[in-house]
């Protein structure tokens, strides 16, 4: 990893020009995108190699003998290895899914569902995502076992003195996010491994928001799983990623059944690839697969360290220009060596929708909503809140106009003159 004083900043100008869609005018301004953590814009690198697979070598993968067919199989599974020296996995620990939704559910059916028993309990927390949450309270219900899940502080951190009451030898699975999509909270998520794997837990990691964001070795974190979406780290839509310790992945029974992931089938019965196929059922999104390893290769090329201090030095100025604007309430941790790129907040007297609204009319698109985290707003006592994420190609230009937006609506609604 580099020493931050070693860090470079981003040459912002000459990057910002791979993204082709921050010249797009929206109701007749510039675009001010702040909405990453929903899905990231796409540099030209990524646009072009899926019109370039598809102009060039648009074949099936693993099936022909032709050189077209080599050629995509050959591009596919170097998509493989990309995204494995992303987080210092191996090129077969690298299941692509469609998203990080998927891959939570792979793990939920193949693995959850088998050795989950009843009286046993899976640990979230109060702070996860939908995806993150849904797939276990249905193998909880499945199977009999309980659903746990760890409180978190007034600060919007995980209360981590709950964690150790409620973790014990019947805690089959941990998963937890690395990054919260709307408290923009980092958790620690090496200790929370450490501590679940004593317990002889699984310990899966939620890295949807983290991986665009973070230099991440799963080695050091030593999760069991990762999942995470290729669409928020500048790749296309309908790709993903789970990442799964080989010697897991090896006795685990498939997730979906069909082609491309037998190695011999008879009338009756068959018998599982090798990993990672075993767990890539029917022809892939080929095209995607490519774009997300050429995005890998994007984020590596920048340097993960560097993006990470870019958008923190954003989520600070920010942070201190919206604690100005009087009615303003932010949420999430107050430390920003705790936090990411994300923040939520409200503007008192004003919906979250209608100042998403209100700022649209000037080019800005920030996310308003519940952020597919009911139970976290239901413990923030909101329904929903504003949210404004940053990514590499974002400036302290743009949060001055989020700033100006934000005032403008303050100002419609009567709350300046
Ligand atoms: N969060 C957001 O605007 P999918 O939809 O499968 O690509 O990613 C799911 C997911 C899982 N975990 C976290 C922490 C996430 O933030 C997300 C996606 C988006 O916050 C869309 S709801």
């Amino acid at each position: 990893m580099q020493l931050k004083e070693a860090l470079q900043p981003l040459d912002i100008e000459s990057l910002r020009k791979d993204f082709p869609i921050l010249q797009r005018m929206v109701n007749g301004h510039l675009i001010t995108y702040l909405d990453s953590a929903a899905t990231s814009q796409k540099p030209k690198q990524v646009i072009l190699a899926l019109e370039d697979y598809y102009k060039r070598y648009n074949a099936n993968i693993h099936r022909g003998v032709y050189k077209l067919s080599e050629e995509a199989t050959q591009a596919y599974e170097d998509a493989h290895t990309k995204v494995a020296s992303l987080i210092d996995a191996s090129f077969d620990e690298i299941i692509f899914t469609r998203n990080a939704t998927e891959g939570f559910n792979l793990v939920a059916y193949a693995w959850g569902l088998e050795h989950v028993k009843e009286g046993d309990n899976i640990i979230v927390s109060w702070m996860e995502h939908h995806s993150n949450l849904v797939p276990w309270q249905f193998v909880a219900r499945q199977n009999g076992a309980v659903l746990k899940h760890i409180r978190i502080t007034e600060d919007g951190l995980l209360d981590m003195d709950h964690f150790l009451s409620i973790l014990d030898e019947r805690t089959k699975i941990v998963s937890i996010t690395q990054f919260s999509n709307v408290l923009g909270t980092i958790n620690d998520v090496k200790t929370i491994g450490k501590l679940s794997h004593e317990k002889g837990a699984v310990f899966i990691v939620d890295a949807a928001q983290s991986v665009p964001h973070f230099a991440i070795s799963v080695k050091e974190i030593d999760c069991d799983f990762m999942a995470f979406s290729g669409h928020k780290m500048l790749g296309p839509t309908g790709i993903g990623v789970l990442y799964g310790k080989k010697d897991i992945l090896n006795t685990m029974r498939p997730f979906l059944y069909g082609g491309d992931m037998i190695s011999e089938v008879n009338l009756d019965k068959s018998s599982w690839n090798e990993i990672p196929w075993k767990f890539e059922a029917g022809t892939p999104n080929i095209a995607g697969g490519i774009g997300l390893g050429v995005a890998a290769d994007y984020l590596l090329g920048v340097g993960l360290d560097r993006i990470f201090e870019h958008t923190r030095n954003i989520t600070k100025y920010a942070l201190q220009k919206l604690s100005e604007i009087p009615g303003v309430v932010i949420y999430g941790p107050k430390e920003i060596n705790l936090r990411g790129g994300v923040i939520s907040f409200n503007v008192k007297g004003i919906h979250a929708h209608d100042l998403a609204s209100i700022l649209d009319r000037f080019g800005i698109a920030i996310r308003a909503g519940h952020h597919c985290a009911m139970p976290l707003m239901k413990h923030l006592g909101i329904q929903a809140c504003a949210r404004a994420s940053f990514y590499l190609y974002n400036t302290l230009e743009d949060v001055d106009k989020l700033i100006e937006g934000i005032n403008e609506a303050r100002r419609i609604f009567g709350y300046v003159s």
